[in-house]
């Protein structure tokens, strides 16, 4: 494991995960997607989002003509699987033995898929950071400010990184831009997942 730098208030572990845990927690998202299957969420506007989705713990986080919400259930009904335990495992060791997250969001990008500069505010308590995990093909992690626009940082995010947004960085706005397709053999037919874990309050 290497060190731990900061940008902009963002803790990134760049290899925090080695090969046998990316694989070990592969297989627990995989087994989560299996009872939760992955779908594609449309923005509040109608537009499709180009991630696919799904979730894990107490609640999910869903999208579509009526909003971005945590809900109780998937947009199929059923209930959301358990945080698996390789996950909890990283959140417990840098974040908190206190309380684990409420919410465990999976995305799914394809080679063609990105996502928008955004804020994380969907939850109804700031004070506990959220904790993204990658998995598979690199991503152009681009880091903001607390407001819309303004000069940016990118870093690439590979399998096996880590990063905490937390105190005064908590609302920043972030986003990815793009995957290098194809870079990490995690994955047999390529694209990345990430996976952030939130207290939702
Ligand atoms: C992604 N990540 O890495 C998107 N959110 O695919 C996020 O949106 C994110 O990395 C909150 C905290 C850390 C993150
Ligand atoms: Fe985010």
């Amino acid at each position: 494991m290497t060190g731990c730098m900061t940008v902009r208030g963002f803790q990134i572990y760049s290899e925090k995960l080695d090969a046998e845990t990316q694989q070990a927690m592969l297989e627990d998202l995989r087994q989560v997607i299996r009872q939760a299957p992955m779908f594609s969420p449309q923005t509040p506007f109608g537009k499709p989002m180009s991630v696919r989705m799904t979730s894990a713990g107490r609640v999910g986080w869903v999208s579509d003509r009526n909003g971005y919400r945590y809900a109780h259930r998937h947009p199929d009904g059923g209930p959301w699987p358990t945080i698996p335990e390789t996950v909890l495992t990283v959140w417990r060791d840098l974040v908190s033995t206190d309380r684990d997250p409420d919410c465990c969001l999976i995305n799914f990008y394809g080679e063609q898929a990105r996502m928008g500069m955004h804020q994380d505010r969907d939850e109804t308590d700031f004070s506990w950071p959220v904790l993204s995990l990658s998995l598979g093909d690199e991503g152009l992690f681009r880091i903001g400010n607390q407001t819309r626009g303004g000069k940016t940082e990118s870093i690439w995010l590979r399998s096996g990184s880590v990063v905490v947004m937390g105190g005064p960085a908590r609302l920043t706005y972030h986003g990815i831009d793009k995957i290098r397709f194809k870079s990490s053999s995690l994955l047999p037919k390529g694209g990345r997942i990430n996976v952030t874990c939130r207290v939702v309050g």
